[in-house]
């Protein structure tokens, strides 16, 4: 397999709203990361990611853009930008943007002047309509399709109705997109993470969706258009292709069988997938608020997949959560009895499986889910719209509240806990979202006072990966996938050979035997002490075959 950095990058992805307020409006901002750059490099990861920073008027925080060239107001300026991306640099690490190539905000000069009338050059830049031409449901409930006064047809937005949808069909819509590459790249950023991206192109025969099948209908209709691929070519051959960087989907809709379409190496569209599958394991009938069960063998199968379709032909990513999913200590481990035991496997999972992790802020401390009292305290515009709608149809909203505790976005989007003091040290003054009460306990301080925290076992995790490139690069092979209670694998190559086995359950259990342990030593576990048969509740052990 070809090696090259951005596979051996690990990425550490900030929600800068929640990420550190240095001025004490309670919003995170470019200066509070600056303050904090010490700190990522003493973790050791690579990439800073950064969802959206660029001027928005919120309405689903940054996914919302009115202007790609320039700061949040918020945020801070573009001089701050110069010295946040001059400090990464200075510490060797890298640093990329979140492009939201789908959608702009309706806020946008080119939205207003698109809305403005029917026949000026800008009309062309969004999908309008005379009458709606599907019954296409947005992400954040209602129609897709939203009736404009002013100019009497309807446009599409697949997101909120402030987030209309841009028409890549227009060659200059898409050389606006590419100007805003060159005008970032050029600053010098490392690369893009790109939102939403396999939706770009839009079926414009607009078939009907089968709106209690959300889930088909993402992957059917709303992404993988027929002109995806002719578009990512040429984006890569116009733009990336042309600089030292990478690219990294946001793989919403894609799945192992096509993967390869958009990160095959002869392909020269982008860099890596970020797959997607199992963050919605959970997701019922009624979709991602009518959580069920989720079974560990399916979640290990979607990984067997993913690995199988790209193999050494192409590259993904590896994640476990990010802003828009729960915490992954509670979705996937015991946040309470075995938080630490959970956090630390999770860690382990996510940076031994082959593809360039990204661990979301504050996972790297065990930050949990957060489970406010009302409705109205969670802020996420999905929720806003939800509770809304079940409130005009008069629906008893409790089975909401729970739901929400369990699968809203605000759960991961809780202001990071810097300490113990008022407001978790995030902010001196009021933060934007309710901070989550465990801070006291839970917070990068203590981290730090602790040899044996979550923070210094992803510190010793990320140090081994680099000096273990079987890690990044090396095969991999499931045991016993049936199991409920095991994830066990085995990452080698000619230069290594690792098995590591994860305990998913709160009791003990005997390890496999058809996995040969015999031949290897233990190398890292997240039980501090003592060797045992067994593996304890929530144990993390990896291995290694001297050769
Ligand atoms: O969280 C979800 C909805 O319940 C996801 O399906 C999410 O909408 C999807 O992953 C796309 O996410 C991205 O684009 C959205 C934005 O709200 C998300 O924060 C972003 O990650 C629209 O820009
Ligand atoms: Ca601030």
């Amino acid at each position: 397999m070809q090696q090259t950095w951005w596979k051996e990058s690990v990425i550490y992805q900030i929600y800068p709203r929640s990420f550190k307020d240095s001025n004490g409006d309670g919003i995170g901002d470019l200066q509070g990361i600056i303050n904090k750059l010490d700190y990522l490099a003493t973790l050791g990861i690579d990439v800073l990611w950064l969802s959206p920073i660029f001027k928005s008027p919120n309405d689903d925080n940054g996914y919302y853009i009115c202007y790609y060239c320039d700061i949040m107001d918020e945020f801070g300026t573009l001089a701050d930008f110069d010295a946040l991306l001059a400090g990464v640099h200075a510490r060797g690490l890298k640093l990329i943007l979140d492009l939201v190539p789908n959608h702009s905000s309706d806020e946008h000069p080119w939205f207003q002047a698109s809305r403005a009338s029917k026949d000026n050059p800008y009309r062309d830049y969004y999908h309008w309509h005379a009458t709606p031409p599907s019954n296409w449901t947005s992400f954040f409930s209602g129609s897709t399709w939203e009736y404009d006064e002013p100019s009497g047809e309807y446009y599409l937005h697949l997101f909120s109705k402030k987030q209309p949808d841009l028409n890549w069909e227009n060659p200059t819509v898409r050389q606006e997109i590419y100007k805003i590459m060159h005008f970032w790249f050029k600053k010098g950023v490392d690369g893009f993470r790109m939102d939403v991206v396999p939706f770009i192109s839009k079926r414009l025969d607009f078939p009907d969706i089968d709106p209690n099948q959300f889930e088909k209908a993402i992957v059917e209709v709303y992404a993988n258009g027929p002109r995806l691929h002719e578009f990512l070519h040429e984006m890569n051959q116009e733009v990336s292709s042309q600089y030292d960087i990478f690219t990294m989907g946001e793989g919403i809709g894609v799945k192992p069988h096509n993967a390869l379409d958009f990160v095959g190496s002869d392909r020269k569209e982008l860099h890596m997938l970020y797959h997607f599958d199992h963050v919605t394991i959970n997701y019922g009938p009624g979709g991602k608020y009518d959580p069920v069960p989720w079974k560990l063998s399916t979640f290990k199968q979607i990984f067997i997949d993913w690995d199988q379709a790209v193999a050494d032909q192409g590259w993904i990513n590896i994640t476990l959560d990010n802003h828009d999913f729960p915490r992954m200590v509670s979705r996937f481990g015991n946040d309470q009895t075995y938080r630490q035991e959970s956090a630390k496997l999770l860690a382990m999972l996510l940076l031994t499986l082959r593809g360039s992790p990204c661990i979301y802020q504050g996972s790297e401390i065990g930050m949990t889910n957060v489970s406010f009292a009302t409705l109205e305290e969670y802020d996420d515009v999905e929720v806003v719209n939800l509770h809304k709608e079940w409130k005009d149809a008069q629906r008893d909203t409790a089975p909401l509240l729970k739901a929400v505790q369990q699968q809203g976005r605000d759960n991961a989007r809780t202001p990071v806990q810097w300490n113990s003091s008022p407001n978790a040290g995030f902010s001196n003054g009021q933060p934007w979202l309710t901070i989550n009460p465990n801070y006291p306990v839970i917070n990068v301080e203590e981290a730090l006072a602790d040899k044996q925290s979550i923070f210094y076992f992803y510190q010793m995790l990320l140090q081994y990966r680099k000096a273990n490139k079987t890690l990044i690069y090396g095969n991999f092979e499931v045991y016993a996938p049936a199991s409920e209670e095991l994830f066990t694998y085995r990452r080698w190559d000619e230069q290594g050979d690792f098995i590591i086995t994860l305990n998913f359950t709160d009791n003990q259990q005997d390890i496999p035997t058809e996995v040969p342990i015999a031949a290897y030593n233990v190398v890292h576990s997240n039980y501090p002490t003592g060797k045992t048969e067994q593996l304890r509740p929530r144990e993390a052990r990896m291995y290694m075959r001297g050769l």
